[in-house]
């Protein structure tokens, strides 16, 4: 949410400003800016909506400095507008923030009562006016600055770039991501390493509450007591190359048929396919003092949690409680000794999951984290760091993310059975051997893609769609349901199949197409029952199963989509796929913005 960067060079900087920000649309695209400075001069240009629209007015008037900063927005103080967009200017000072400032509001009161004005309905302002402020009281930018921070509450990440020192950026932490660069004779801030890879590969993470002063010679860091630290460079492996669509339409598109590589490649961290056994990156963790997990996440990493819950349950017969991570800490949850809390988190940054993490942690829970960013607030506060080897995704609804967070979090309730005594060295090789068959099945699912493109033009056309499943399938209606959502902006339903009689079933009607997903197993007697209570009523079918299921049940459907007959187990791996697929042909058939949706972002850095 909200990408800032920001680049104090030896060239023009404009071009690599707007680059980088290509690079964090995916944060935010209600707007964009940009300032530089050049020979006392602040320039900047902002634009409303997508970053083609500042790419334009760049291109009509073009600015020059080797300095400056810039952003992409997702609002959260004021509408989308011109006005409303980054880089604020008051005076000397402009900045760029990610967050919120949650005492704004006083802040701004008292700041119009000593007769300032404000040029926007954002948060953002007063910190511009408390910096310009502090400078014509006298302070020098960086002193201006140190004074300022400790005003602040709530969330931030902060760039600032001062009218009268060319030589100058400053950038501060709390609660949002911030990244420094260190290039040939320049230096970088980004909201992610990744935003920064065409730049520079070395880079070192800002901790909470560190603010940095950056030349063109180097950084220094300091901590919230103001001490000026060390924070550790590493070398982030990311390349400009790693954003790139190929060949395909969209990014969603591209990462929805990566999932068999990138499966595979997280599942390699996770088995010993020829040992026959599962093996966690920290296998000192000991998980027998475990008596109850807790897990917390959001939108479709909460998915990933509910099926975990099954697993972990029915392998570990260990305890799950699940929260969606805006509810946790409100609802007072008892968190006892012996517990494990499991995030669960693409960005390793979703401010709720990070709240809750340190909730969990403040009342003595062991911490384990499931990310696919390693070098993320999430993994640097865990005890038990469990990354997905994803690689970047890009489209903001969560597709490849999903799919190896289940993977980990399947060979997670695995361990856990071990070191339960709970499983036979038998039933671990079985379990490691359905394992490494789902990179194999996701590709047949794949192969599939033609049949649900032709079907999408049908639901395309519907104003309701519902999704039925069952035990660890049940999750993969709701995910289906919220893909639907997100990309077509049909309303859609994911319901548990046997939980429809006692109230949507009073929706259905021949309008309304059921999307059931029934792999053959002990449960599909009693879903395909539930397919038949909304057949007898006039309700549309379409039956996602394999070659046993739909033999079995595709009679009276309107469409049947078939799967790889596959274990119960990695089931939800694979039937993943077609709800992606089906969700993401829907939205190409509207023609909505797959990988850029109305309202959302990715990475949700605010609570
Ligand atoms: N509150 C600021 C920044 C928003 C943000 O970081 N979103 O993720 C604004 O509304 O402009």
């Amino acid at each position: 949410m909200c990408g800032i960067i920001g680049i104090i060079g030896r060239e023009d900087v404009a071009d690599r400003l707007l680059a980088g920000l290509r690079r964090l649309e995916y944060r935010g695209y209600d707007s964009a800016g940009v300032a530089v400075v050049e020979n006392g001069v602040l320039a900047r240009r902002r634009a409303e909506g997508k970053l083609d629209n500042l790419a334009r007015k760049l291109a009509a008037e073009p600015l020059d400095g080797t300095v400056g900063i810039a952003h992409t927005r997702w609002a959260t103080h004021g509408a989308p507008t011109e006005d409303n967009a980054h880089p604020h200017v008051v005076g000397e000072v402009t900045l760029v923030h990610n967050g919120i400032i949650e005492n704004f509001k006083p802040l701004r009161d008292a700041l119009i009562a000593e007769g300032r004005t404000f040029a926007s309905q954002t948060d953002t302002e007063v910190v511009a006016h408390l910096v310009d402020r502090e400078l014509q009281r006298g302070l020098s930018p960086v002193d201006a600055v140190k004074k300022v921070l400790p005003q602040l509450h709530g969330a931030f990440a902060l760039a600032f770039l001062f009218r009268s020192h060319p030589d100058l950026l400053i950038g501060a932490r709390l609660g949002a991501p911030l990244v420094v660069g260190y290039g040939e004779g320049e230096t970088y801030l980004g909201s992610d390493a990744l935003a920064l890879a065409p730049l520079t590969q070395k880079i070192a993470y800002l901790d909470e509450g560190d603010w940095a002063v950056l030349t063109r010679d180097g950084v220094t860091i300091h901590d919230r007591d103001n001490q000026v630290v060390d924070r550790p460079t590493t070398i982030s492996g990311l390349t400009g190359a790693m954003i790139d669509k190929g060949n395909h339409r969209h990014f969603m598109q591209k990462e929805i048929f990566e999932q068999p590589v990138v499966v595979a490649q997280t599942l390699g961290s996770y088995l010993r396919p020829l040992a026959g056994e599962v093996s966690l990156p920290i296998p000192e963790f000991d998980f027998t003092q475990i008596r109850r997990v807790t897990i917390v996440a959001c939108g479709t990493s909460f998915y990933a949690g509910m099926v975990a819950k099954y697993w972990f349950e029915q392998f570990a017969r260990v305890p799950v409680d699940l929260d969606v991570a805006s509810e946790f800490r409100y609802r007072e949850p008892v968190l006892e000794d012996g517990g494990l809390a499991l995030f669960i988190s693409q960005s390793g940054e979703t401010a709720d999951t990070l709240a809750a993490l340190r909730h969990a942690r403040a009342a003595g829970q062991k911490i384990a984290v499931v990310v696919n960013v390693p070098t993320s607030s999430m993994a640097r506060e865990a005890d038990l760091l469990l990354p997905t080897h994803a690689g970047p995704e890009i489209g903001v609804a969560s597709t490849k993310a999903f799919t190896c967070q289940l993977a980990v979090l399947a060979a997670l309730a695995a361990n856990f059975a071990r070191a339960k005594g709970r499983l036979s060295r038998e039933e671990e090789q079985e379990i490691v051997r359905h394992l490494a068959e789902a990179p194999a099945a996701m590709n047949a699912a794949i192969a599939h893609d033609d049949e649900i493109e032709a079907l999408a033009p049908l639901i395309a056309k519907a104003r309701d769609v519902l999704y039925l499943g069952r035990g660890p399938d049940y999750p993969m209606a709701l995910e289906g349901a919220l893909k639907l959502k997100e990309i077509s902006y049909i309303h859609a339903e994911g319901y548990a199949a046997g939980e429809m009689k006692h109230g949507p079933i009073a929706l259905i009607d021949e309008h309304v197409p059921v999307i059931v997903i029934a792999p053959s197993g002990p449960l599909f007697d009693k879903t395909v029952s539930n397919m038949q209570e909304v057949q007898a009523r006039g309700g549309k079918v379409v039956l996602i199963s394999d070659a046993e299921g739909i033999a079995a049940a595709g009679e009276g459907t309107i469409a049947t989509i078939e799967m790889p007959r596959v274990h119960p187990l990695i089931a939800p791996l694979v039937y993943a796929v077609p709800v992606q697929l089906l969700a993401y042909h829907v939205a190409v058939a509207k023609g909505t913005d797959v990988d850029q949706p109305r309202n959302l972002a990715k990475s949700v850095t605010v609570e």
